[in-house]
């Protein structure tokens, strides 16, 4: 056994526009998360799910922290911060934390906790770019915004719960990236990001630019955060998803650039955290995507064909 992966369940779909995504984390386990892991050659502890506060109870614009549009940010803090000290605290026993989602607003407590004590690097697997603010959201779905919040951008940055203490955009690389917003791309055309689109995955083979992409999150880091959002792979592929957007990775592709990411020579060393998010059991089909999300997780930590 390598090391021990603690799971750390938090079924939150307050950052998403529609119900489902908080069904999340069972589906993944159902999918047999834990022997996977196991198959991969770490050793899984299953910490169960944080408890979420019910949304039927609140207004989703009530008691807004903000001017900005940010539906249900005091329950998402509120979920963030618990899911921070969590990751924080597994990294403290030298496990490693593995948060499932629900939505991706979780990723804010993941990295907050995993750039505590250390300098952070990210690699975003997305669709989308997840770096709206309350002030830029076209839809003021906090799942839109991750990034921005670790960044401190925007009124993000007038919190202390939101902005990861150690993480720069310039160790942050998006992979596959194909439905951006307008005020979005402005600013990532004058942010230190660095964007690898679904067209340089088309022109250079999705292992090259995951190369690229841990060259990034390495240089100068002392480990890197893996968010996985499903919605990355192509929607035929990975059908249970709240924000399909078509001409995504297909099922080898993905393969291909996790386990890249765990090449035996530099997997331990390098990886530091990881989320796993955006699985939508209400849409999926036969629990596919959920499948799909256990599958790349176990091959992020090296799991083989042969
Ligand atoms: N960029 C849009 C759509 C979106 C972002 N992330 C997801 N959807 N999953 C927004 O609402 O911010
Ligand atoms: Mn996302
Ligand atoms: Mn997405």
């Amino acid at each position: 056994m390598d090391r021990t992966v603690r799971i750390i369940g938090a079924p939150m779909d307050y950052g998403a526009n529609r119900r489902g995504v908080d069904m999340g984390p069972s589906a993944i386990r159902y999918a047999d998360l834990a022997d996977r892991l196991a198959e991969a050659d770490v050793e899984p502890v299953d910490d169960g799910d944080l408890t979420m506060p019910r949304a039927e109870e609140r207004d989703p614009d009530a008691d807004q922290p903000t001017d900005g549009n940010a539906k249900f940010l005091r329950e998402v803090e509120d979920v963030c911060r618990r899911v921070s000290d969590r990751v924080a605290a597994t990294l403290a026993d030298g496990e490693f934390p593995l948060v499932l989602g629900g939505d991706h607003s979780v990723a804010i407590g993941s990295l907050a906790g995993s750039a505590r004590e250390a300098d952070l690097g990210a690699i975003w697997f997305d669709a989308h770019a997840d770096i709206n603010t309350p002030e830029t959201s076209p839809s003021g779905n906090v799942h839109g915004m991750p990034l921005a919040a670790a960044l401190g951008h925007g009124s993000f940055g007038e919190t202390e719960w939101a902005p990861a203490p150690r993480l720069q955009a310039s160790s942050i690389a998006y992979v596959g990236l194909r439905s951006i917003d307008d005020r979005e791309r402005e600013l990532l055309r004058e942010s230190e990001l660095t964007v690898f689109t679904m067209s340089d995955i088309d022109q250079r083979g999705v292992s090259s630019v995951v190369e690229d992409a841990l060259a990034v999150a390495t240089d100068g880091t002392d480990g890197v955060h893996v968010s996985l959002d499903l919605d990355w792979l192509d929607p035929k592929t990975a059908p249970g998803v709240g924000t399909p957007v078509r001409g995504g990775v297909t099922y080898r592709e993905a393969h291909a650039a996790l386990e890249a990411l765990s090449r035996r020579d530099r997997a331990d060393d390098v990886l530091r955290s990881m989320d796993v998010v955006e699985v939508n059991p209400i849409l999926d089909e036969g629990n596919e995507t959920a499948t799909l999300a256990a599958e790349l997780t176990a091959s992020t930590f090296g799991k083989r064909i042969f």
